[in-house]
């Protein structure tokens, strides 16, 4: 296989939902790559229920990499494609469960029914858990339910036996033979976190693993069990914030009993979310979406996710295009009805800013209004962010060294010339205007000269 492990510096993780294996595979190498992301997490790559929803990836029909995305030679080749340009892969992994539906054929053409998958599983490798009618999750208070009982009908596989967790674990190994670098692992919170840990276990290599553990606080079933999931009071956070809560509260998040930054996956919104009202998503009004993500991408807690979706007017709409992601190379977003939010100038700006700063702690923090707030990352980077209605002139102090700084929300750094705005710093004091319902920021990364 190709290079790969890039340095770990890079830590931002893109979500690339539906993009097709070869979209993927361009996408790496012409800009995910050079713009410093660390990962793309990708569509669950095996064979799936046929159908035009996008939600037909999450109904396993056999362990045959042929998904609508592409096949399994599709699927190395971008491996190969992202690890040359520096980029992981995570895929996303569903070891709950099997298919919702009651019979059909999958994509690579097995057939299927209910409790019954030839060569793979029959009815005694599923958990039976005897609730009326039809074994369904009611008590979302009850932890045997919500592990052995059925997610929205899917045939909820029995991980506590030998058989089962073989069978997971040879899909793991393969999919790591094939280069894979982490998995999202689905559905988490259905799984006692005992029965992935001996899933895991059996891995050839310890790749790097997200969980979804999607809990309101009142759940039996809490994130801290599993570790490595912050993700849902983080996005409910934020949501209630930037809508009007005011975003000043958010300076300090390691102190909410939350999991800790260094163990938690975070962000705004991903494909679930951002179909109900869980986050701020594409029709969130006054640019909050975007600002929350610049806020995630620049608060030194988690390691975030940047979503990069689709719009959508219903929400089991598929990928449009065929499936194949493509990007407006000259507006920095999206094309043919992606969105492509890893791309916006903004977005790609602040990746490049997190790289810069590092773990360099939060210095300089003020939120002199409930929806205004700056803050400097070390003495590598400083934002402010203004998510009020009217435009905020303030004299920030900052630990930056004198120079002059391109905004990178606004542009970058070209020749010497900032093709954004262009802010300079002199004796640790800068003065700027935030635009309402805007952001700047700047870092060592970034130097230029450029109109104020
Ligand atoms: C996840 N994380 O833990 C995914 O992020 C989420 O997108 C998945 O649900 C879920 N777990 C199961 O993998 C999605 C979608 C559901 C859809 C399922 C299965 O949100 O709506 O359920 O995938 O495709 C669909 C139908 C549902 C039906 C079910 C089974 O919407 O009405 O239930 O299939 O046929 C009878
Ligand atoms: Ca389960």
């Amino acid at each position: 296989l190709s290079a790969r492990a890039p340095s770990s510096s890079k830590k931002v993780i893109i979500q690339m939902f539906e993009w097709s294996w070869n979209s993927i595979a361009s996408e790496c190498t012409s800009f995910i790559g050079p713009a410093g992301y660390g990962f793309v997490q990708v569509s669950p790559p095996q064979e799936h229920i046929q159908g035009s929803q996008w939600w037909t990836d999450y109904q396993p029909v056999s362990y045959i990499l042929t998904s609508k995305r592409g096949n399994q030679a599709q699927f190395q080749n971008m491996i190969n494609a992202c690890h040359a340009a520096g980029v992981q892969v995570i895929t996303d992994t569903l070891f709950n469960h099997m298919a919702g539906a009651d019979s059909g054929v999958g994509t690579a053409g097995s057939s299927f029914t209910h409790y019954n998958y030839p060569g793979i599983y029959q009815t005694q490798d599923f958990h039976h858990c005897g609730l009326e009618p039809g074994d369904a999750i009611v008590d979302y208070n009850n932890r045997v339910e919500v592990q052995t009982c059925e997610l929205v009908h899917l045939a909820d596989l029995a991980t506590d036996t030998e058989y089962v967790r073989g069978v997971l674990a040879g899909y793991g190994n393969k999919l790591l033979s094939l280069g894979v670098d982490g998995f999202r692992l689905d559905a988490a919170k259905h799984m006692p976190a005992s029965d992935i840990a001996n899933i895991l276990g059996r891995l050839t290599r310890r790749p790097y693993i997200t969980q979804e553990v999607s809990s309101s606080d009142t759940e039996a079933v809490q994130p801290p069990e599993y570790v490595g999931n912050g993700g849902f009071r983080y996005t409910h956070a934020l949501r209630d914030a930037f809508l009007g809560g005011g975003i000043s509260g958010l300076q300090n998040l390691d102190n909410r009993g939350w999991v800790p930054g260094s163990q938690a996956n975070i962000f705004v919104a991903n494909h679930d979310t951002e179909r109900n009202s869980d986050s701020l998503n594409f029709n969130s009004p006054s640019n909050t979406y975007i600002l929350a993500t610049i806020f995630s991408l620049a608060h030194p807690y988690g390691t975030p996710t940047v979503l990069s979706s689709y719009s959508f007017s219903s929400s089991d709409q598929g990928a449009p295009n065929g499936g194949t992601g493509t990007c407006s190379t000259s507006a920095g977003g999206g094309a043919n009805g992606w969105l492509c939010q890893h791309r916006l100038v903004s977005v790609s700006g602040m990746v490049g800013f997190r790289n810069q700063v590092g773990t360099a702690g939060m210095t300089n923090w003020v939120a002199p209004q409930a929806q205004r707030i700056a803050f400097g990352r070390g003495s590598a980077g400083f934002v402010a962010i203004n998510n009020a209605d009217s435009a905020w002139t303030a004299t920030f102090t900052t630990s930056l060294p004198n120079n002059n700084y391109c905004d990178v929300i606004t542009g970058r750094s070209n020749g010497g010339r900032c093709t954004g705005f262009g802010i300079t710093v002199s004796g640790g004091r800068f003065t700027t205007t935030v635009p309402a319902r805007s952001a700047i920021a700047i870092h060592t990364g970034q130097l230029g000269t450029g109109a104020s």
